[in-house]
């Protein structure tokens, strides 16, 4: 029978635990229809330790796989001024989550760019969800997706998560960036 040795190399994470994914943005731009969207019914709402600010945890299952996803309060900048945007930073720097999530309204580009340069500041994976398409393409605007993506050199997925559309993307990349190798085993979700 093999036996665990300690020359195995450490891994990031125990084969057992979930990866995390937090989902972080200003308030009103999509970030709670993206969380229900990726976990379904899996959700549980409690308090942030010390705060009366609700923080929403939930599952996504993908393609046999979990990952913890947690919906944080709206967030302007990673210099708090509000209870909310307090929390919002505990749980980005303190609790360390793999991957971010950063959703903004497409609308709002130029003015949520500072806190997505934030974000890739602190060195945690970002990936930008950039929601409301419906709404960008209703007033005539267009965003060269592809160049943004380049210039802040982290993925950008274009979504209308009221819709669900582009959501898949978002679960693939999820997927793509923390799934643990070689446990694909059980069938696509
Ligand atoms: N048109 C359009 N509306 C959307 C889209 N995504 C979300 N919404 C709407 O935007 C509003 C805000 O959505 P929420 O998910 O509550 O936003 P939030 O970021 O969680 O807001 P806070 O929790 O207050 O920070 C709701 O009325 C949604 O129905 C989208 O892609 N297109
Ligand atoms: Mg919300």
């Amino acid at each position: 029978m093999a036996t665990a040795t300690a020359v195995e190399k450490p891994r990031r994470r125990q084969a057992h635990a979930r990866p995390t994914v937090l989902i972080v943005g200003n308030p009103n731009v999509g970030k709670s229809v993206l969380f229900h969207k990726l976990t379904g019914r899996y959700v549980t709402v409690s308090n942030y330790p010390g705060t009366t600010v609700e923080v929403a945890r939930g599952l996504m299952r993908y393609r046999g796989q979990e990952f913890v996803i947690i919906d944080s309060p709206g967030m302007y900048s990673l210099v708090p001024i509000t209870e909310e945007e307090r929390v919002a930073r505990r749980i980005l720097l303190s609790d360390r989550p793999d991957l971010v999530l950063h959703v903004i309204d497409a609308k709002n580009l130029a003015r949520t760019l500072p806190l997505t340069v934030q974000l890739i500041e602190t060195g945690v994976p970002v990936v930008v969800v950039l929601n409301m398409m419906d709404e960008l393409e209703r007033a005539g605007l267009t965003i060269q997706v592809d160049a943004l993506a380049q210039q802040l050199g982290v993925p950008v997925l274009p979504t209308v998560c009221l819709s669900g559309q582009g959501v898949p993307a978002v679960k693939e990349l999820i997927y793509e960036r923390l799934a643990a190798p070689h446990s694909d085993l059980s069938s696509r979700d």
